[in-house]
């Protein structure tokens, strides 16, 4: 039976990366003097590293080996604290909004008695601003577990952030499904057995999403629908808890 729902939230809750995260490191780079500037196609390929810390790091590595090698860490870690500052504001005025239907799904699983959760490599106060700027209030209560990067330091593909969201709801992968948008966070649900909804977007619509329960554009907001690219059938113009439930049972290999 499906008990519960667990969301990544870069690319999945709010398409964050593109003209959020990646201005936040810019204005980070350019307070500390630095002429590094991420441009799309950069920081496209730059997203293959998970954690915006150990971007700035490998960035370092690729690009700006003239740093000192005993001072690179504490440039990466000062420099993610500023962009995380930056990011926080971008969110405060409104730069950051929820992908379609993620609002709607979110409220009416909430009312159908599912329990939420979040696992995403992302800075926790990323998330609890996120939520406080984009749904009603007192939203934060209808999550049973936010597991963020401090909760789980081994960042996707590695299951560990699905593990401990599994461990802090006492549930089983299988009493859940996973909504990802790429293809290191469809691995690391999968890893973790948790069967996957993917929803792409503009950097990872051409990544491999074998495995995945079904991938779609988005979850559809009346009177726009959801578009459906590949698995299970969608039934209707949007996903619904009824739709959920369907897939779940598929994934189950129940009728
Ligand atoms: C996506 C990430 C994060 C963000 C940047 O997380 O890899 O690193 O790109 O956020 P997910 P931070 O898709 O799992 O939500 O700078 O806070 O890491
Ligand atoms: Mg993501």
């Amino acid at each position: 039976m499906l008990r519960a729902l667990i969301f990544d939230v870069d690319g999945t809750l709010a398409d964050t990366e593109r003209d959020g995260h990646r201005v936040a490191f810019n204005r980070a780079f350019v307070d500390a003097g630095l002429d590094w500037c991420w441009d799309v196609a950069r920081y496209g390929q730059l997203l293959r590293i998970a954690g915006g810390r150990e971007r700035i790091a490998h960035f370092i590595e690729t690009d700006a080996a003239h740093v000192p090698p005993d001072e690179r860490d504490a440039l990466a870690l000062r420099l993610h604290v500023r962009k995380t500052q930056h990011y926080l504001r971008m969110i405060d005025t409104g730069a950051v909004a929820l992908r379609p239907g993620v609002a709607r799904l979110l409220a009416e699983s909430h009312s159908a008695g599912l329990i939420l959760a979040i696992a995403t490599t992302t800075t926790r106060a990323n998330v609890d601003r996120l939520i406080a700027r984009t749904l009603p209030a007192g939203a934060a209560a209808w999550f049973s577990a936010i597991v963020a990067a401090e909760d789980a330091p081994a960042k996707k593909p590695d299951p560990q952030v699905y593990e401990v969201a599994l461990a802090r709801m006492q549930l089983l992968p299988h009493e859940c499904l996973a909504f990802e948008d790429s293809a290191a966070g469809l691995r690391s649900a999968s890893a973790a057995d948790v069967p996957t909804i993917v929803t792409v977007n503009d950097y990872t619509r051409d990544q491999d999403f074998s495995g995945a329960l079904v991938v779609i554009g988005d979850l559809g907001d009346p009177p726009a629908p959801a578009r459906w690219i590949a698995g299970a059938a969608l039934a209707d113009a949007v996903v619904d808890v009824a739709q959920l439930r369907a897939w779940h049972r598929l994934a189950a290999g129940s009728p």
